[in-house]
């Protein structure tokens, strides 16, 4: 099926003009988040392969299908948390709020599939098991949970950072009788109305989920590991003239995302905290809690926020004191009020403290009082208390980054298991390729930027048809050379004990699933640095990579 006639030439480049062996697909693409969805944009629109997406789910749109929770929305502002490639839909999509939430997300993933036609090469409630690359046809054999089997040249994976879900192992698990759900994957139709709910988790997930649910819930009990900094959203509509300024403006406002550090379309301070006043500091902070969002505040408010402690305890100092404002009762804001460093993803809320003013709302601080067991009425508590719930919902996270990786059988060269060469942690080159394993792209894989997501996905999805279409000969294969990956870890790693996020136990760096390796997952220099890395690889002829002809391939 896939392969084009001898001579075939896309862009200028001769590419796949003749591929050395029939495969089904030219590309096979897995998950129709952001990243797949692009990906078969670019590969097929671009470079005129035959590509086919799979996703298990029975929707695209990947995270924006899967996570249905109440309150669900994204804390990236609208008008950057899209793709910015399509010009005229820009244009054309409304901004109604500051942020979105997840139907409208949903709805304009939708929508793109739509307007590309995209979906007649989308298959759904389609899993990859596992796939092997076969080194002397040099293809992909892909498995399916269907039973199929189906060959590629290339395969690119985009599972998603957050796409696998985290149940923690708490005695009693599944004994309980009531209804059971994990945020990240709520089903459509729950009523949660006067109902005795418990809520495992208190991230940006479940933040967003109390906010929601406790003005309508009969009683709420949040089950807490650890308290939480989180500033305001300060959602809402979006005037139309801000949002013509806004679509007016839009290419100055991709350079800007482009050239920034967390591609948020916040403008990002140079000052440090330490060198103003205490009133100044005291000033900015404010004003930043008053306009919203914790990347702003993280990043907007000073420089130095997640790289020096005495900065970074001046800003958490100042969430403090607002927590100890809102919150009514002395001993539930104790409770609630962190003491560690601000060194997670930073998080915002639409009146998430102000949820622990009412009487329905009730915290369980787990490192005062731990959970000890599930049980078919509710959760017991350390001190013998049994907290009756008709609900329980587990807000509890995602295996990230390598999670939706552990799960497969994906295997390389000589028929290395990629659990095998990740098996001190997940690793790549770039975020995107990795050694051994040819002709296998990962959008937002291991070490990648940390920023507003899609800007990231666009960059790597573009990168990734370039050097198809640039540094592939037909029939040959590119992978990471291992001194490169190595080096791009070693980076990673410096960078990232520059910053204050090592020294705080999230998912960013493995340390909310037991025993996994705690390893720095991401390329914390930020977005600009980023692109002058790719652009700077690029330009070196793909420096890092072994590029293989067909003759050599094998
Ligand atoms: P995903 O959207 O996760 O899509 C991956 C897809 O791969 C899924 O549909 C999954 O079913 C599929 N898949 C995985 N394994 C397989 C397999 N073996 N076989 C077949 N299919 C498979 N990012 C931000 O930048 N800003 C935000 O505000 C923000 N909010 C978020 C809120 C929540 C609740 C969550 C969970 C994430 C949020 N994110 C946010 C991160 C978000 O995941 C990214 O912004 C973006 O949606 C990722 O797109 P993706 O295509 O890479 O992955
Ligand atoms: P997070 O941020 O990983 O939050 C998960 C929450 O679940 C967090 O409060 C955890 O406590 C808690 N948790 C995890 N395991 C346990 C156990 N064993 N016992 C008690 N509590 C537990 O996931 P989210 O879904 O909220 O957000 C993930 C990302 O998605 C987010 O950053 C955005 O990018 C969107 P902990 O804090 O680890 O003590």
């Amino acid at each position: 099926m896939a392969g084009h006639a001898t001579g075939t030439t896309i862009q200028g480049v001769e590419i796949l003009a003749e591929t050395r062996t029939q495969t089904d697909y030219d590309a096979v693409v897995v998950g129709a988040g952001f990243g797949g969805i692009y990906m078969l944009y670019k590969l097929r629109e671009e470079l005129g392969l035959s590509v086919r997406v799979f996703d298990k789910a029975s929707g695209v749109g990947g995270t924006w299908h899967w996570n249905r929770y109440p309150g669900a929305m994204s804390d990236s502002h609208a008008h950057v948390y899209c793709y910015s490639f399509d010009k005229e839909l820009l244009q054309e999509w409304d901004i109604p709020t500051r942020y979105v939430k997840q139907p409208q997300v949903l709805k304009y993933l939708e929508h793109v599939v739509e307007r590309h036609d995209l979906a007649k090469d989308i298959q759904l409630n389609t899993g990859m098991t596992g796939a092997s690359f076969d080194e002397d046809r040099g293809v992909w054999q892909i498995r399916l949970d269907t039973g199929e089997n189906v060959t590629a040249r290339f395969l690119v994976t985009a599972l998603g950072l957050l796409s696998h879900r985290n149940i923690p192992d708490f005695p009693g698990l599944g004994s309980f009788t009531g209804e059971t759900y994990h945020t990240g994957a709520w089903p459509e139709g729950v009523d949660l109305t006067g109902k005795r709910v418990g809520i495992i988790g208190t991230g940006s997930t479940g933040i967003q989920v109390i906010t929601d649910i406790a003005p309508i819930v009969g009683h709420l009990t949040v089950f807490q590991r650890s308290p939480q900094y989180s500033v305001p959203a300060a959602n809402g509509p979006v005037a139309p003239e801000e949002a013509a300024r806004i679509k007016g403006d839009y290419d100055r406002i991709w350079a800007g995302v482009r050239e920034s550090i967390v591609a948020f379309d916040v403008e990002e301070s140079t000052v440090p905290a330490m060198s103003v006043s205490a009133e100044e500091r005291r000033r900015v902070f404010q004003d930043a809690w008053d306009r919203g969002n914790g990347f702003r505040y993280m990043f907007g408010t000073f420089c130095d926020i997640a790289s020096d402690e005495q900065a970074n305890e001046e800003a958490a100092a100042f969430v403090r004191s607002k927590i100890a404002e809102i919150v009514e009762d002395p001993e539930t804001a104790r409770k609630l009020t962190p003491t560690d460093l601000y060194a997670k993803r930073p998080l915002c809320d639409s009146g998430y403290f102000q949820q622990f003013n009412r009487d329905n709302v009730e915290l369980v601080h787990l490192r005062e009082n731990p959970l000890e067991e599930i049980v078919p009425s509710g959760i017991r508590t350390a001190d013998g208390v049994t907290h009756e719930l008709d609900v329980l919902i587990y807000a509890t996270g995602f295996d990230a980054v390598d999670g939706a990786y552990k799960v497969l059988d994906l295997r390389g060269r000589g028929g290395k298991a990629m659990s095998e060469h990740w098996g001190s942690g997940p690793t790549s080159y770039l975020g995107i390729a990795t050694h051994d394993f040819p002709n296998l792209f990962m959008v937002l894989g291991p070490n990648g930027p940390f920023t507003n997501l899609p800007p990231s996905i666009e960059v790597q999805v573009e990168w990734i048809t370039g050097l198809i279409a640039e540094a592939v000969e037909p029939g040959g294969t590119i992978e990471a050379a291992k001194d490169a990956e190595d080096d791009w870890g070693r980076t990673c790693h410096e960078i990232a004990h520059m910053t204050v996020f090592p020294k705080a136990d999230s998912w960013i760096f493995g340390a909310n699933i037991p025993g996994k390796p705690n390893v720095v997952t991401f390329y914390l220099a930020g977005m600009a640095s980023y692109l002058g890395v790719l652009d700077d690889v690029a330009g070196d002829q793909y420096r890092g990579f072994e590029i293989r002809t067909p003759a050599t391939t094998g």
